[in-house]
């Protein structure tokens, strides 16, 4: 109860911030977009993790107006950069399956990238397995976004129900496997078998493939060779203030 209060609290006082993770190319290892991850700094409790409060957010629906204090914050973030001059990357967001459920979800993207005059092919959004198993509506919401020309991104992909059947047809862009099969790749033969799988289906579904989670070359480099042409993790950057990941986009090239 008092956790739920400050937090909403926090989304008025505006006491959150985002950070990004740099996706790379695991080729040519360049940028080649960032995920936007959200950070709550409340001035008595300090840093609290997503783990912590996106779950209490979504129960209280104050992800609503939190995700769209994020969704903003990310297209201006866009703004910001294509103004110093860096080379345009897509900046991925998170959205919950709460947000996408919105009755005004539609209208409240629409109004926010109008209002920041950002091009919607700068953004992609990441959602859950959930958010594409769950009902219809949720599908032709879906359906919208990319007809409205943002990408889509089916995030921790593998940890959901869906099968592999059904990924075919999903309305996506990109899938984005679950680091739990990136952890012990150089190990599990398992984990190289499903990675494998999933590379092969996604290209004959046409969707771009990126791997989270990545913290050693050995990593990247098994991914590299299962086909694998994203990746994500540690061992190329932690999420980062903004500041602190534009020197990546002069390095694009
Ligand atoms: O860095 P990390 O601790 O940021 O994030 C933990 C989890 O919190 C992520 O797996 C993700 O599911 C969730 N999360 C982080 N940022 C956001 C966000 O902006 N929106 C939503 N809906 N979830 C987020
Ligand atoms: O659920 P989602 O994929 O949106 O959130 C990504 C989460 O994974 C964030 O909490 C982020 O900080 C975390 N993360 C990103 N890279 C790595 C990594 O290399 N190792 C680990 N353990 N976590 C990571
Ligand atoms: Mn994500
Ligand atoms: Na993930």
């Amino acid at each position: 109860i008092l956790l739920e209060n400050e937090l909403r609290k926090s989304v008025k006082l505006g006491y959150f911030t985002l950070e990004y993770q740099p996706k790379m190319n695991l080729s040519r290892r360049n940028l080649s977009g960032v995920e936007a991850l959200v950070r709550w700094n409340h001035p008595d409790l300090g840093r609290i993790p997503p783990d912590k409060f996106i779950p209490l957010a979504e129960e209280t629906k104050i992800i609503l107006p939190l995700g769209e204090w994020i969704l903003r914050e990310a297209c201006r973030q866009a703004a910001e950069w294509k103004r110093q001059g860096c080379s345009p990357v897509r900046i991925a967001v998170n959205m919950s399956t709460v947000q996408l459920e919105d009755p005004e979800i539609i209208e409240t993207i629409k109004r926010i990238l109008f209002e920041e005059k950002v091009e919607p092919e700068l953004i992609e959004i990441e959602l859950t397995e959930t958010s594409f198993a769950d009902r219809d509506e949720m599908r032709e919401t879906i359906q919208w976004i990319r007809d409205f020309g943002m990408h889509v991104a089916i995030d921790d992909f593998g940890t959901g129900y869906s099968t592999f059947s059904y990924i075919k047809e999903l309305p996506a862009d990109a899938v984005k496997i679950d680091m739990s099969f990136v952890k012990d790749i150089d190990v599990n033969e398992n984990s190289r078998a499903i990675i494998k799988a999933i590379v092969a289906l996604a290209d004959t579904a046409g969707l771009n493939v990126i791997a989270e989670g990545i913290e050693t070359e050995e990593q990247a480099k098994i991914l590299h060779s299962l086909g694998c042409r994203e990746g994500q993790g540690y061992y190329f950057s932690k999420p980062v203030p903004p500041a602190d990941c534009e020197f990546l986009f002069s390095e694009r090239a």
